[in-house]
């Protein structure tokens, strides 16, 4: 019995066709009825809101800027059936006032604690400082939380394919011991790495899907009969 898992994955997940739904200051503001969401996480300029645009294949959908700090809330893009990416306030930006940085981090965290629904998380990391602190501590709490992360080393550009390629089997290396975590290089600029970024989140939003697993049982039913 084979079951066309491309067929099914490939209807599930329409990254072209993603679109915004909600800007959420709070937790409590953020969209009811989400039955799974990936969140892009890293630190302020990883290119967070670019991977967004890259992977759905539209140039405009979520804000980018040269200035660090450009994303201030926690912004919703929808799948379709209920699911979501989600690009989140980078953190590690200094110029942001104490108080407001305090804020965006306090919400932050009880989005990254509480959201239930959240089933993976994309951490972005310059290739050219990659893991620095505040990555390691995300890793961390993600390995702790029984959280999968994937890494996309963003920028890959920026180096030679040589350089970048010993980049990532460093990183890979590093955290090879962890259950669930995995990387990859990544370029917004050149379009590289959609793909396998792409595989990733469908696979975290797929596993969620209890419908997709109730219309892969039903097939199995009608290929066994
Ligand atoms: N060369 C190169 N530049 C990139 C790439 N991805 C993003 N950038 C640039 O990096 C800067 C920051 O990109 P954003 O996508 O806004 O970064 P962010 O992580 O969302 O930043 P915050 O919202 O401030 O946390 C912009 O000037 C982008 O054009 C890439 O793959 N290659
Ligand atoms: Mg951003």
């Amino acid at each position: 019995m084979i079951v066309d898992e491309n067929r099914t994955q490939a209807k599930t997940m329409n990254f072209n066709q993603a679109e915004f739904v909600t800007s959420a200051a709070t937790l409590s503001a953020c969209p009811v009825g989400s039955i799974a969401e990936v969140a892009f996480a890293g630190r302020s300029n990883a290119g967070k809101s670019s991977a967004i645009n890259t992977i759905t294949g539209q140039n405009r959908l979520a804000r980018i800027s040269k200035t660090p700090g450009r994303t201030q809330l926690i912004n919703f893009f929808s799948l379709g059936d209920n699911k979501h990416l989600v690009d989140l306030p980078g953190y590690g930006f200094a110029k942001v006032p104490l108080s407001v940085r305090d804020k965006w981090q306090q919400e932050l965290e009880k989005y990254l604690r509480k959201r239930d629904v959240l089933t993976g998380l994309i951490l972005l990391s310059d290739i050219r400082h990659p893991l620095k602190e505040f990555d390691r501590m995300m890793i961390e709490w993600a390995v702790q939380s029984g959280l999968p992360l994937h890494i996309l080393l963003t920028k890959a550009d920026k180096l030679t394919r040589g350089a970048a390629k010993n980049t990532l089997l460093s990183v890979q290396q590093e955290v090879k011991s962890l259950d669930n975590v995995s990387a990859q290089l990544f370029s917004s600029l050149k379009n590289s790495g959609i793909e396998e970024a792409r595989a990733k989140l469908t696979q975290w939003l797929t596993v969620a899907d209890p419908n997709e697993n109730s219309e892969q049982e039903q097939k199995q039913k009608v290929d066994e009969a």
